[in-house]
């Protein structure tokens, strides 16, 4: 399940709360760098690889801010493709990999192509919309992309702590009208904070989005590999002068 959205949207800060666990770095400037997988190991320990050298480095966790922080690592100097945590943790939801990739929008167009490089590796999408602004035409685009790779997209409305219940709901009702009238054929919006008090956020999205996704994994995988070959063939039909049946 990969989290892409605008900077400062709340990504990183979703993953570490899931995980009940700062092992991504956050912050209120632009942060994430570096596409983030993380997966199970009955050890913990991280990977850091780089593509140039055709080398993969092994690491202690508390290392990977000097790789995927844009401030210990700006603009990615150090010309790192990806970084790979493995965490014991992560035992109840074997087959799941969590990814945390740069944020979108932002005055650092690195960020937004390291992330837009890597999407059509997503299998299960998850787009977080901060609450202000709710939705922004981008935010729809990108939407619209990732559902051009995979059938899975959801919306995490992040930082719901910062309106006030009647806030709260009106903003969701906006996000999710909006959301109908572009994808008529619906769009799950899970409200998300990261603070104190908003605990059964976190429960409901692990169990109405988590579990039921990786209930469905065989299912998810094989629409999604659909979806991927019918983008790939669609891509190359003008080439071949052929035109792709999309699949159902
Ligand atoms: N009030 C509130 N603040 C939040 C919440 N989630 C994240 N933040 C704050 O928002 C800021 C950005 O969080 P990040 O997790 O770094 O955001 P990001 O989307 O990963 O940002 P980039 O990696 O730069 O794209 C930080 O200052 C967080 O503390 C939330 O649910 N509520
Ligand atoms: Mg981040």
């Amino acid at each position: 399940m990969a989290v892409f959205g605008r900077f400062k949207a709340g990504k990183s800060s979703f993953l570490n709360h899931l995980l009940v666990r700062p092992v991504l770095p956050v912050g209120v400037v632009p942060v994430t760098s570096v596409v983030t997988d993380i997966c199970y190991a009955p050890q913990e320990f991280a990977e850091v690889i780089f593509p140039q050298q055709d080398k993969v480095e092994k690491i202690p966790l508390s290392e990977i801010h000097a790789y995927i922080s844009e401030s210990e690592n700006p603009e990615n100097r150090r010309g790192v493709k990806a970084v790979c945590v493995f965490l014991p943790e992560m035992a109840p939801c074997r087959q799941l990999r969590l990814v945390d990739t740069p944020g979108l929008e932002s005055i650092l167009a690195h960020n937004a192509e390291a992330s837009l490089a890597w999407s059509p590796n997503t299998d299960l999408a998850l787009v977080a919309i901060g609450v202000d602004p709710p939705l922004t035409q981008q935010d729809v685009s990108l939407i619209e992309r990732l559902r051009r790779l995979t059938p899975n997209v959801s919306v995490l409305l992040t930082n719901m702590d910062l309106l006030g219940a009647a806030e709260q709901q009106e903003v969701l009702d906006f996000v999710t009208s909006q959301l109908r009238t572009k994808f008529p054929e619906g769009l799950r919006v899970f409200p998300y904070s990261v603070k104190p008090g908003y605990e059964e956020f976190r429960q409901t999205f692990k169990a109405e989005h988590l579990a039921k996704s990786l209930a469905q994994f065989e299912k998810e995988d094989s629409a999604a590999i659909s979806r991927k070959l019918y983008t790939l063939l669609s891509s190359a039909a003008g080439y071949l002068n052929w035109r792709a049946t999309p699949p159902k």
